[in-house]
């Protein structure tokens, strides 16, 4: 096999990029596909469930599939800086991909609802780090607002080019499985994942779709499928943040998935095609229910995520449950983000409690004893 280089360099011939230009990676994509092997038994269910685990992204989350493509870009533009506005993963990932290219970074977060890790990783970094009296809403304005009156290439989802990245999610899925699965799921906030993901499909089974923008000039999607099958898209969110089961934008979205507290998501139309052209839906989970599947994902399975990538786990679980997702089937659940990002919540959350012991056989000797069964 030879050394993996990144998915610009496996998925290039799919990818808007010039030739020659100066490639911006950290090695993301090529994340594992993981199948759940304990909830399914539980559950009594001939289903398969597979996790894409892009928490282990180079920055712990699948925002480095789209930055490393948006960076690429704007470097070959010649910008020396980019913006974006940001719940935590994306600022993260800018962060990381700008200090990678040795350009600036400029991220605005909401105060006070960003996860501790991927607030360090920011820091870390060295971008600079804009602390809004906001959410994640009025940070997206203003990067729009902000980008008109100086030289910042935008590196939120609104470019097109962090799309183009992420929908290489998909092309690994399929490159694994050897086929689509049935039904994809997914957290939705911004909802640029769930745009992604539908382009990806789509371009593989050789299908048009609205967000394929770049490839509609050329039509290499006509030329090129590999399958053909798309999955249903399912798109989960948070009840407090639900503009997509509201019908539109959200004042002030409330969740304790800090990542996906949008009210007013960019990807409006594009997520919408996505759900209709698949015949998939979308549904709600309260944050009691997403600290649930959080826990039971890492009891159960021994997989640790942020809670806002819980959600598609909740959402598979529900769909099986009342039938929605027939037996038989293949389900994969989109893992976004490290658990490791928000310890904060975990830590809240932990049903053993640490015990104190004195450093002596005597006291580690009782823990033990008084935990076996
Ligand atoms: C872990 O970082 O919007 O529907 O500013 O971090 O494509 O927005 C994060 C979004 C799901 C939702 N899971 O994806 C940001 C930001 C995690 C996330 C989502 C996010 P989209």
């Amino acid at each position: 096999m030879p050394l993996y280089k990144g998915l610009i360099d496996r998925y290039r011939d799919r990818l808007p990029l010039a030739d020659n230009i100066r490639i911006i990676s950290l090695t993301e994509g090529d994340t594992p596909l993981i199948p759940l092997v304990n909830i399914p038994r539980t559950l009594g269910t001939d289903v398969s469930i597979y996790l894409k685990f892009e928490g282990l992204n180079p920055t712990g989350s699948f925002k480095d599939r789209g930055m490393t493509v948006a960076v690429t870009q704007a470097v070959a533009e010649g910008s020396q800086a980019i913006v974006c506005a940001s719940t935590g993963n994306t600022s993260a990932s800018a962060a990381a991909y700008a200090a990678r290219a040795g350009i600036r970074a400029f991220v605005l977060i909401p105060e006070g609802k960003i996860a501790l890790g991927k607030l360090a990783q920011a820091m870390m970094v060295g971008a600079v780090v804009i602390q809004i009296k906001g959410n994640f809403d009025d940070g997206m304005r203003l990067v729009r607002e902000v980008a008109e009156t100086a030289p910042l290439a935008i590196v939120n989802s609104i470019n097109p080019y962090r799309l183009q990245g992420q929908k290489t999610a998909a092309f690994e899925i399929v490159d694994s499985l050897g086929r689509a699965p049935d039904y994809h799921c997914l957290p939705v906030g911004n909802a640029g994942n769930i745009s992604a993901y539908w382009t990806g499909y789509s371009e593989y089974a050789g299908v048009d779709t609205a967000a394929c923008v770049f490839h509609r000039q050329d039509c290499a999607y006509q030329r090129d499928a590999v399958t053909n099958r798309r999955p249903k898209m399912l798109g989960y969110q948070a009840s407090g943040a639900a503009p997509f089961l509201r019908g539109g934008p959200v004042a002030d979205p409330e969740t304790v998935a800090t990542a996906i507290r949008i009210g007013n998501p960019q990807s409006w139309d594009l997520a919408w095609a996505a759900s209709r052209e698949s015949g998939g839906w979308f549904a709600e989970f309260d944050d009691a229910e997403i600290l649930a599947t959080q826990k039971l994902l890492a009891e159960r399975e021994g997989i640790f995520c942020e809670p806002a990538s819980a959600i598609s786990v909740a959402g598979a679980i529900r769909d099986i449950k009342n039938g929605r997702i027939e037996p038989g089937c293949c389900v994969v659940c989109t893992i976004t983000g490290h658990g490791l990002k928000d310890p904060d919540t975990a830590i809240k959350q932990s049903a053993t409690p640490v015990i104190e012991a004195r450093a002596m056989l005597a006291d580690v000797q009782k823990a033990i004893l008084d935990h076996l069964d």
